[in-house]
């Protein structure tokens, strides 16, 4: 602009050095208070003084003034635009994903060994013609003692006379958190009109009990019950071997000893040699030195069970069975403490 005053061209050059020099938000303002500010702007005051130019001047001065304040307006403009879209930009990189960076593991959830072991013996009796059922958790004493011939003065009744869920009605309390799932066994015939009755009911039971290696106050038990014509307790045994050897594999030694149990006749249990001393260490906390785990109880259903399920013990006989499926789990992996299977430690649960 060869014909503008220098006053315009000076105050022009300088505002727009001092705009390019100005990095931030606060910078602009202030350029903006330097140039535009309404009292002392320096461009309001170049705008102010067109009055006192002389006249055969002051149209060209007006217009080269006006000019400057159109183009530094502009500038100011462009320059506040350019400065947002640097910090976007700068934003954008620096909060962008680092597609090179490690992932954060989500950690995988898994079967609980327990569940792992209950669903793998359902499925080696399923394997053998036994189909699964299930019953309730709060039971009546009706069903966890009576009908299995516990009556209340019975001895056996002290053992497992735990937690009640209720309280005295007409004097008796008669609901409870079952202590085995035996139970079962009169619930399945009683909905069963006709054997062949072949069962096998998992779950929880609850029990008053000093806990220790092999011992917890929550375990879950299969209950099994195969009743028809000409049931033998060969059969009992056959069915437990083809289990177990399903379960521990061949090489691991089976014992069966005589027990009692009001609700068979006659009665036994199975045990497992224990893994930890393999019968050598009398000072062993698993076996208590005896060298065998106990994991069942079993037997023949007792004649007088057939008959209140409405059956002719005449004609069928039948056998049980109630395993301990935290015992089970203890004997596959070689676990010392049945404790750990409760104790919610994912250190432990994970390896499984
Ligand atoms: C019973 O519960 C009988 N109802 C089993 C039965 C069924 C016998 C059918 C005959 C015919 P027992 O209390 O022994 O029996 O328990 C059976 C199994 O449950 C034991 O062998 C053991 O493996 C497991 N068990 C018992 N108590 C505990 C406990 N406190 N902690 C962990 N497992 C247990």
């Amino acid at each position: 602009m060869p014909d503008v005053d220098p006053r315009i061209e000076g105050l022009r050059t300088e505002a727009l050095a001092a705009l390019a020099s100005a990095s931030d938000e606060a910078g602009l303002e202030q350029w903006r208070i330097t140039f535009f500010g309404r009292q002392d702007g320096r461009v309001s005051a170049l705008l102010r003084s067109i009055r006192d130019v002389p006249a055969d001047q002051r149209a060209a001065f007006g217009a080269a003034a006006n000019a400057v304040k159109v183009e530094l307006e502009g500038a100011l403009e462009a320059r506040q635009e350019g400065l947002k879209s640097a910090a976007l930009k700068a934003l954008t990189t620096e909060a962008a994903l680092d597609v090179t960076l490690p992932g954060r593991p989500q950690p995988l959830g898994r079967l609980h060994p327990v569940t792992q072991t209950m669903r793998d013996c359902l499925t080696a009796f399923q394997e053998m013609g036994f189909r699964v059922a299930e019953g309730p958790e709060v039971e009546w004493a009706r069903y966890n003692f009576d009908a299995a011939r516990i009556p209340e003065d019975h001895p056996a009744r002290d053992m497992w006379d735990t937690i009640w869920v209720n309280t005295l009605i007409d004097g008796e309390r008669n609901m409870l958190l079952r202590t085995h799932t035996t139970p079962n066994q009169v619930r399945v015939m009683e909905r069963t009109p006709e054997p062949p009755v072949r069962v096998v009911v998992p779950g929880k039971c609850y029990r008053q009990e000093a806990t220790d290696a092999t011992h917890e106050w929550m375990l879950t038990q299969i209950e099994g019950l195969a009743v028809d014509e000409g049931v033998r307790m060969t059969d009992l045994k056959g069915v437990l071997y083809g289990w177990a050897r399903k379960m521990f594999g061949a090489d691991r030694k089976i014992i069966f000893h005589h027990s009692y149990f009001p609700f068979v006749e006659p009665g036994v249990e199975m045990a497992i040699d224990c893994f930890i001393c393999r019968g050598s260490g009398s000072a062993c906390h698993t076996c208590h030195g005896t060298g065998w785990i106990e994991i069942l109880g079993a037997g023949m259903v007792h004649p007088e069970i057939i008959e209140n399920a409405g059956y002719d013990s005449s004609k069928v006989t039948g056998f049980a069975f109630g395993l301990g499926v935290e015992r089970v789990a203890l004997l596959r992996w070689g676990i010392e403490d049945i404790r750990n299977f409760y104790a919610n430690d994912l250190r432990f649960l994970s390896q499984f």
